[in-house]
């Protein structure tokens, strides 16, 4: 493998020109119209432009990135994550053509591809799934029988499906029927398939997901799990390794049930099993997802390994360097950085980036795909950059996560970062007591209260205003804010409380 071409853009793309060049790969970047200076392209030893901004013309074009691979002498393929990265017949295509595929083999794609597929791969594993069905429904009857056997609340889900669509949870055998229709008709417009299964729904678990490794040699392991519980729609927005829930039994536990479920699909290169973990300590394989993830960093801080550097080493043959699964040590956490305004609903916002000014410093880590002058736009995914960071403790990653948060200044567009301050300073959060729907239920507490540096900012100018009134008292003159007639007292200090909301008038 000499030359590899990345089918991606912003930071997965960048990561992976620094896994190439400390493998001494060469990198060939691709890109679109509004990305011809993005830093992907520059870092890269190569680029080519590859049409508009639309990624249907330009990143999803997969035959042409083929011919692109081809004619630049580029030897494999890295997708990195979303776009064609999980497309069974892309895979298949790029091994045609006689190039190295970096991910899993066409065939465990489509094998996990498929829910129901995946459901029944796992069962003959022996890994512990949802109790429910591997077959879609055929129709409402059959549906409140297997409702009413597996008891309420239950979880109809589109075998097609992903990232929630065409999911319902009913509650009562009446909702049923109405719920099944909705649910298939959602199905067939998301993915033209409107088969849906019915699973037992579990409630208030949290979402632990476990990296695996796969090499061509019949060799395969766990690298412990991921927290990913706090997310939105969905969307997750902090991520880390390892997870409060999970002690060295469990992770071995959910680490042999992941690397099974991954042996019965054939799988080579990384993976994740996606697991949902009760109360109780009881795990149920949700999915897996063939690919390097977003939140891939605080595996590679906690285990120590670079995990875009073994896709490329295991798809040039080699063979995994330890048999058996390593403990994490230490922690991270990573903050997804998204150009979106939390006060406004997460409505993405859109602009040149005037300033940025990166954390660094022990144990940060910015994996970004912007710089000072990109223009983000909303034709591609909002996540700006993942800001990762690595501690002895889950306390101390916190704080430095708080840290290197306060020091990260973005100018020109809204974006998650003051979000993710009051989440790292909630109660909750700190106490680790989380679950998939801990964010959408305390969001409205997390939006409402003060961020502790705007409590900081609202005490220094408190600090001023109050000097300011003793100045002008000692000097004679009426102090700032006495009268309310838009006067020649009124200070700036006063304007600026008054916007702070620490004074009405
Ligand atoms: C579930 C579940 C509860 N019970 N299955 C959401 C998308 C898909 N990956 C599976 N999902 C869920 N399946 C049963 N039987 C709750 C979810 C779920 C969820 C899972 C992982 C991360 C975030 C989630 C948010 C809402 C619902």
């Amino acid at each position: 493998m000499r030359k590899v071409l990345i089918a991606n853009r912003g930071e997965i793309a960048l990561r992976i020109v620094r896994a190439c060049r400390e493998l001494g790969i060469r990198s060939v970047a691709v890109y679109s119209d509004p990305d011809a200076q993005a830093p992907h392209v520059r870092a890269a030893d190569e680029a080519v432009h590859i049409g508009p901004a639309p990624a249907t013309e330009s990143y999803l074009r997969g035959d042409h990135l083929i011919e692109v691979a081809k004619r630049v002498g580029a030897d494999a393929i890295h997708p990195g994550y979303g776009f064609l990265s999980e497309r069974e017949w892309f895979a298949k295509a790029v091994a045609d053509a006689g190039l190295i595929w970096i991910g899993p083999p066409a065939s465990a794609i489509a094998a996990m591809g498929s829910k129901t597929a995946a459901r029944t791969l796992a069962i003959k594993a022996g890994t512990p799934v949802v109790p429910g069905t591997t077959q879609a429904l055929k129709d409402a009857a059959e549906a409140e029988r297997l409702a009413t056997e597996f008891g309420f609340p239950v979880l109809l889900k589109a075998a097609a499906g992903g990232g929630g669509k065409g999911m319902r949870v009913v509650h009562e055998v009446g909702e049923i029927a109405n719920a099944l229709a909705s649910a298939q008709r959602e199905a067939k417009n998301a993915f033209g398939d409107d088969a849906v299964y019915i699973e037992k729904y579990i409630d208030g678990p949290r979402h632990v997901e476990i990296q695996v490794l796969a090499d061509s040699h019949g060799n395969c392991i766990a690298l412990g799990e991921r927290e990913c519980s706090i997310q939105r729609r969905h969307q997750k927005m902090v991520e880390e390794a390892p997870s409060v829930a999970v002690n060295p039994a469990l992770r071995k536990k959910m680490g042999d049930a992941a690397v099974a479920a991954a042996k019965a699909a054939g799988y080579v290169n990384a993976g994740t099993c996606e697991f949902l973990l009760d109360k109780n300590g009881s795990f149920y394989f949700l999915e897996m997802n063939t690919r390097i993830q977003v939140e891939h960093p605080v595996t590679e801080l906690v285990m120590g390994i670079d995990l875009v550097q073994w896709q490329l080493r295991i798809a040039r043959g080699e063979r995994l360097p330890f048999l058996e699964s390593p403990e994490p040590k230490g922690w991270a956490i990573e903050c997804r950085i998204t150009s979106e305004d939390p006060a406004n609903g997460f409505l993405p916002s859109t602009g040149r980036i005037t300033h940025l000014q990166l954390p660094a410093g022990p144990g940060v880590r910015w994996d970004g795909g912007i710089e000072a002058g990109s223009v983000v736009g909303l034709s591609y995914d909002p996540m700006l950059a993942k800001l990762i960071v690595y501690a002895p403790t889950r306390e101390a990653a916190i704080e430095r996560m708080e840290r290197a948060l306060q020091e990260l200044v973005i100018g020109g567009v809204e974006t998650s970062r003051e979000f993710h301050l009051r989440v790292m300073a909630d109660a909750e959060y700190r106490a680790g007591d989380v679950t998939i729907q801990w964010l959408e239920q305390r969001l409205p507490e997390i939006l409402s209260r003060k961020a502790p540096e705007e409590t900081l900012r609202a005490a220094v100018i408190a600090a001023a205003l109050i000097a300011d009134m003793d100045r002008r008292a000692r000097s004679g003159a009426s102090p700032a804010g006495a009268r309310n007639d838009g006067g020649a007292a009124r200070s700036a200090w006063s304007d600026l409380a008054r916007r702070e909301g620490l004074r009405d008038s």
